[in-house]
């Protein structure tokens, strides 16, 4: 019997998760259980990248962990646990961040993003440094394989980059890992903005439908959204058409339907009035379950810590001997048992 591949992945405490975030990331997470060797993490030292107040965060964590297994993983066949919980991830970071190229950090979308939101002189260091801590989160696992959306692209490169030049300078240590970008939904744009990624850290009311947003929040959401002047409902790559795009995506991600079912679904649509009900009611039906699940959940802490516990440990076993490993390689010297 051939041991399973590994796939590691998680989402960051930094808000209330979107569709986006289930669309690209978690709905592949739960897809793909049954057939990996699965780590899931909610990698809270990620989100301290940007500042957070610590009650919410704790608050998050929790709420994360929670629409993990609310959204259908099961802690049975994934390990879930959270990032903090397992030091390794800071160790290996550290190594890591000492081998990275500073013109690589420099390089990164998402660090460019992210530091023009602030103030020059109140960027952390933690930003720049992100893609190394996150290399250290997949590295450590050996992971075959990481589902995540398109945004990640570029740090999944980067971290193939690092273990290379590690194997080389080390000898073969790492798995190469490779990015799994979802065919439908890896980039769910804005729905205010369909031209800016849709982000769980945006505060614009209308930007994000939040996978706990009630019905009513859902529908107005989507029926506020940007579209165009026009009537056509089709798939389309051309900048105007952008809004209606986004939402066909919607329709298609959550559905599972091939794009030419989508858009026959929608070809006797009065305009684009029935398109947006028909998205909102779909997203609606869909997360039901999950909202039920999750509120279910934050009600049971007790259980919820069991499960980040039996994570963590399983974690931990995987973890540890890929650092000791690593440590051993570029010399520190190992500490001597206490009698
Ligand atoms: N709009 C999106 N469409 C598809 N996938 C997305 N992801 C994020 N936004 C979209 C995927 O969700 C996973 C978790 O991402 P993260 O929390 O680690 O950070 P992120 O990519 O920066 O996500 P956000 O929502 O934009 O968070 P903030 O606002 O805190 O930066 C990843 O797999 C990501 O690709």
């Amino acid at each position: 019997m051939t041991a399973k591949k590994r796939v590691l992945s998680g989402i960051q405490p930094s808000g209330s998760l979107t569709i986006g975030n289930y669309l690209g990331a978690l709905k592949q997470w739960v897809a793909r259980q049954d057939r990996y060797d699965c780590f899931f993490c909610v990698v809270d030292m990620h989100a301290i990248t940007v500042p957070q107040n610590a009650d919410d965060l704790r608050h998050k964590t929790r709420e994360v962990a929670a629409i993990y297994l609310a959204a259908g993983l099961n802690p049975d066949k994934a390990a879930i646990f959270v990032q903090s919980h397992v030091a390794a991830h800071a160790e290996l970071a550290w190594i890591l961040t000492c081998m990275t190229p500073i013109g690589w950090l420099q390089r990164m979308t998402q660090f460019k993003d992210k530091s023009a939101k602030q103030q020059q002189d109140s960027i952390g260091t933690g930003l720049l440094n992100y893609p190394s801590l996150m290399a250290a989160d997949i590295l450590l696992y050996q992971a075959h394989e990481v589902p995540v959306g398109d945004d990640q692209r570029q740090h999944l490169e980067l971290t193939r980059d690092l273990a290379q030049r590690f194997n080389h300078l080390y000898g073969e240590t790492f798995v190469l890992p490779e990015a799994m970008i979802p065919e439908a939904g890896a980039r769910i744009m804005g729905l205010d903005n369909p031209t800016a990624k849709m982000s769980k850290s945006d505060e614009s009311e209308y930007h994000a439908v939040y996978l706990l947003d009630t019905p009513d929040v859902i529908r107005k959401k989507v029926m506020k959204s940007v579209t165009d002047s026009g009537r056509d409902i089709r798939f389309s790559d051309e900048p105007e058409k952008a809004g209606v795009n986004n939402l066909l995506t919607i329709y298609q991600a959550f559905s599972g339907q091939s794009r030419e079912a989508v858009e026959a679904h929608f070809a006797s649509a009065r305009g684009y009035g029935d398109l947006k009900k028909g998205v909102a009611e779909l997203i609606i039906e869909h997360l039901r379950p999950l909202q039920e699940t999750h509120h279910r959940l934050m009600h049971e802490p007790g259980y919820l810590d069991r499960i980040l516990a039996d994570g963590a440990a399983r974690a931990h076993a995987v973890a540890d001997a890929t650092l000791a490993r690593v440590k051993t390689s570029i010399g520190f010297l190992p500490p001597l048992a206490s009698s």
